[in-house]
């Protein structure tokens, strides 16, 4: 090759053929492990869609075969096969064989101008130990094999067909990726995603190795969306929904708010989602805000409009409780940020902007009712939101927390070295009763928990504390809470719940994670936070008497007492003397301590909105499958 200035871009091409692409393949398709791996499939389903988007495709068919190749088959209009007089090539040949204009990492694009769609197809082909192409034209069936990128043959007539449609199958080089075996999971959240954001496509996903099926088919496209996201939330009104074109951006969302406290936003642009979000998503949310606060100040009453001074509602205000799916089309995105995944086009926020505003405005006047559920969410908002901030400063200014009276319900330890000292939090009275009977109250001290703890996910920082099992925590612990919280004055660096081994139970440990999660992170942090194991099981033969922790436990003592054991089944700690509780669950020398990890404490946090959801069927079922999990960690 040429050297020097006769260098040229041409070359470079040539270069950068499918051969750079075996080259580096983390380049084209972002890793070459799973990810990597399931990309190659995006990359021909995301032709297959662009061809629905064209409206010429209707039912596009992903099967994972056994051979470990997988085929993707559509049946839009077929990929041109006619030759080109100047290239000598079939448009088929040239998106497949040769790395086309826009081949690289960026994902393929919205073919307003109904370009040949096919980008990403040349990669895939070289990432390949073969591929082969089916194309169903005007009554004839066209067939193309690569092998590792290299065309086997010219393209082929081999039969007549009544069937229109593209079928691309490939098998991945297992000298290029680190695995090669499809996992049918991995794809189902993608391929339903596309099924959402393409109304009435079909998209089928078979797995030929295990025989499962999945198939994604909603004629409501993003209101069945937010449906999905909605399921096991509060609704306050039907969805909303809107599609808008203006300067070759078409604009596409459904709204519906729900009781919750926070929001979820779901946005794409081209069928891609926008994790960091971008202009769309500015423009969105910047037109939502404008609109409730023109329809608040609009729709108060004469009376309130005399009474109270003007009150902004704020972006967070306006979008607590709402569920959204945002998807716009442009010809051309710049996508930017870490993961590139952030629209950047400037012309696209007062485009989204505008059409947004109009419609939810719209929307609000001719749903009157609707519309009055959703201001009386975001006005609640902005009152909480400025109710926690007058406690924070009453917190402050009273230093309500800083006395060192300790609460009457506590029985505390003698100990005064934090470091040698216990807390046990006890569910219930009784059990509270015999613990304190039971422990060594040198350095053990008890703090009995009447009923349910406060669900502080729900509730704002005045009910909190105005909570007096919280207010006796917070006294307890002795070093305040929230942001002002100070370790150093941590009077206790063992904190155990104890609760009871059945669904309650786990439902109050839930609730207290949550809380040393939100009030006394710090605490979690340190690690200071433990779950008591109780036993559910005693079993006894003669004199002998044994715990057991778990039923396989209970069968192995059993055997090895030679069976017929009189077996006591402990439903709640309240059901254990003082003795045997010590024996079983607070002795240091006897006991299981699980330790609470941080990890731990977010996912009880995380919880919240399915466990506190109103609709009690799927949270009843949620607490079930997850009730006794706690694994156990000696410490
Ligand atoms: C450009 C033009 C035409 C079809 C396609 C692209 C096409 C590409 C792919 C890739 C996967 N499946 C596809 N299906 C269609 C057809 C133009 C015409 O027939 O007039």
């Amino acid at each position: 090759m040429a050297d020097g200035d006769d260098y040229t871009a041409k070359d470079i091409q040539v270069l950068e053929g499918l051969e750079g692409v075996r080259k580096r393949p983390a380049m084209y398709i972002g890793d070459i492990g799973k990810r990597g791996l399931h990309h190659l499939i995006y990359e021909i389903v995301d032709n297959s869609v662009d061809e629905a988007l064209a409206g010429h495709c209707k039912n596009i068919t992903i099967s994972l075969k056994a051979d470990g190749s997988c085929t993707v088959k559509d049946d839009g209009r077929g990929i041109p096969t006619d030759i080109h007089p100047k290239t000598g090539k079939s448009a088929l040949e040239t998106v497949s064989g040769t790395l086309h204009a826009g081949g690289k990492f960026e994902k393929s694009a919205y073919k307003v101008s109904g370009g040949l769609h096919g980008v990403g197809m040349s990669v895939v082909n070289a990432l390949s130990e073969w591929m082969e192409i089916g194309v169903h034209r005007q009554g004839k069936i066209h067939a193309l094999r690569y092998d590792y990128g290299k065309p086997k043959d010219a393209t082929k007539i081999i039969g007549d067909t009544t069937y229109r449609g593209t079928i691309v199958t490939f098998k991945p080089d297992n000298k290029i990726f680190q695995i090669t075996e499809f996992d049918f999971d991995y794809l189902t959240e993608r391929m339903m995603e596309l099924a959402f954001l393409n109304k009435a496509l079909r998209i089928i996903l078979a797995d030929e190795r295990t025989d499962r099926k999945e198939e994604f088919f909603f004629e409501g496209g993003i209101v069945e969306f937010v449906a999905h996201l909605n399921k096991v939330k509060n609704k306050l009104h039907p969805t909303f929904y809107i599609m808008k074109k203006a300067a070759d951006v078409e604009v596409e969302f459904a709204v519906q708010y729900t009781d919750a406290y926070t929001e979820t936003i779901y946005s794409f642009v081209n069928d891609i989602k926008t994790i960091e979000g971008g202009t769309h998503l500015v423009g969105f949310k910047t037109a939502l805000t404008r609109c409730i606060n023109d329809y608040v100040k609009n729709n108060k009453s004469a009376k309130d409009k005399a009474a109270k001074e003007e009150k902004k509602i704020t972006g967070d205000d306006a979008l607590e409780g709402l569920t959204a799916v945002l998807s716009i089309k442009i010809p051309e995105p710049q996508f930017e940020g870490q993961t590139k995944t952030k629209l950047g086009n400037n012309e696209v926020k007062g485009i989204v902007d505008s059409i947004s505003f109009d419609a939810l405005k719209t929307f609000l006047e001719e749903h009157p009712d609707d519309a009055k559920k959703i201001m009386m969410k975001v006005t609640s908002a902005m009152e909480a939101r400025e109710a926690a901030q007058k406690a924070k400063e009453l917190i402050r200014r009273k230093n309500i927390f800083e006395t060192s009276v300790l609460p009457g319900k506590l029985a505390d330890c003698s100990e005064e070295d934090p470091s040698k000292s216990e807390l046990y939090l006890v569910e219930g009275d009784s059990a509270g009763g015999s613990s304190k009977q039971a422990r060594d109250r040198r350095f053990q001290a008890i703090l009995p928990l009447r009923g349910k703890i406060l669900n502080v996910e729900k509730a704002t920082i005045n009910r909190v504390l105005a909570s007096e099992e919280i207010r006796n925590i917070v006294l307890s612990l002795g070093a305040g809470f929230k942001d002002d919280f100070d370790l150093k004055k941590l009077r206790y660096h063992k904190i155990c719940i104890m609760s009871d081994a059945d669904v309650d139970g786990s439902h109050i440990r839930t609730l207290l994670l949550t809380l040393f999660y939100r009030y006394f992170k710090p605490v979690v942090e340190a690690g200071y936070i433990y779950i008591t194991q109780p036993p559910l099981y005693k079993l006894k033969k003669g004199k002998t008497e044994q715990y057991a922790y778990s039923d396989e436990q209970s069968e192995q003592i059993n055997q090895q007492l030679g069976g017929n054991c009189e077996i006591q089944r402990y439903k709640g700690l309240g059901e254990m003397n003082p003795t045997q509780l010590w024996d079983t669950t607070m002795d240091p020398e006897k006991r299981t301590l699980k330790k609470v990890t941080i990890q731990d404490a977010i996912k009880a946090d995380e919880l919240f909105t399915i466990l506190m959801g109103e609709e009690v069927e799927p949270r009843r079922a949620f607490i079930q499958m997850h009730a006794v999990t706690v694994k156990n960690l000696d410490v």
